[in-house]
């Protein structure tokens, strides 16, 4: 079956909860306008858009170890992981519109419920493998990975609302590309992704892993990043495995930075989405075409 056969769901999670900056909720919204479904369907796929997902907001939900409103966190990511299960179950290709990166909990234990053997390939300035009792910030899109590799479980406080996540994910299975932002503890966590041993691929693509200058709207940007071409190249090459499973484009806010900020962000997304689909970027010369002659 040719990739382009594949079926894609598309799913939006407006989430901001795991970091203090307003506006990274608007990321679906705002993904979805620069045409982010249409990209991939005029790539020839049958795409079914599953809409946002339901957000909850839990009474009384006090903080626990440094981590700010985990049962509604919780909650949260326990229907991204539903739905990210059932699209993956379906046979298709899950594309997930971030909102924050702690995204990356409920849609890797989703991914590895129906594909227990996926490996993760994290894209990103930042590691986010931090545990609540290490991070420096309390914010837990600096944490999503500490809630799913199995070798940090001995240092995870039980948080409520997370009994539900299971630590599916070895370390050996984690590529990390991009990281040049990383906090103490999580330094003791960074291993490589064996080439070989890909089956189901889940590209976890935080657009602050490209330089600051071409995503500008985003909390955490660092500099020194990668370039438009390098983000893109990574993921054609992960679209040319044949194994892509899940995709999740994160971080993306619109309401940080000039309008023209906002423009640089989205379209450095939008060429990244485009890419882990299979869009060519240079048109290939058809078999049937020949250089017109003069008379
Ligand atoms: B992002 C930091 N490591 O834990 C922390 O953008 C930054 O999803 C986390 O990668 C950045 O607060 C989280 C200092
Ligand atoms: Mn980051
Ligand atoms: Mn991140
Ligand atoms: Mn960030």
């Amino acid at each position: 079956m040719s990739l382009y056969e594949k079926s894609i769901g598309v799913v939006g999670i407006p989430f901001d909860k795991g970091q203090p900056c307003k506006g990274v909720n608007l990321g679906p919204e705002v993904l979805r306008r620069a045409g982010a479904v249409k990209i991939i369907e005029q790539l020839g796929y049958d795409v079914k858009d599953y809409g946002d997902i339901r957000l909850e907001d839990i009474p009384n939900d006090t903080s626990a170890y440094g981590v700010k409103l985990p049962r509604t966190i919780g909650a949260d990511m326990r229907r991204l992981s539903e739905t990210v299960s059932q699209v993956v179950g379906n046979g298709a290709i899950c594309l997930n519109l971030g909102g924050d990166h702690t995204l990356g909990i409920g849609s890797i234990n989703g991914h590895l419920q129906v594909k227990p053997n996926a490996a993760v390939i994290w894209i990103d300035a930042h590691a986010d493998l931090n545990p609540p009792l290490s991070s420096p910030s309390g914010n837990i899109h600096g944490m999503p990975l500490s809630f799913l590799v199995r070798e940090v479980q001995n240092y995870m406080p039980k948080l409520p609302g997370f009994d539900w996540v299971k630590p599916r994910l070895a370390a050996q299975d984690i590529a990390f590309i991009g990281i040049r932002d990383v906090d103490k503890a999580e330094k003791m966590g960074i291993h490589q992704v064996v080439e070989g041993a890909l089956n189901a691929v889940n590209p976890s693509f935080d657009i602050d892993a490209l330089d600051s200058s071409i995503c500008p709207s985003t909390g955490t940007p660092v500099s020194g990043g990668l370039t438009l071409r390098e983000g893109m190249y990574i993921v054609e090459k992960i679209f040319r495995t044949g194994n892509l499973s899940v995709f999740d484009i994160a971080e993306v806010n619109p309401k940080l930075g000039t309008p023209e900020d906002v423009a640089i962000t989205v379209n450095s997304a939008m060429s990244l989405i485009g890419a882990a689909f299979g869009k060519r970027t240079v048109d290939f010369i058809r078999d049937d075409y020949s250089i017109p002659k003069p008379n």
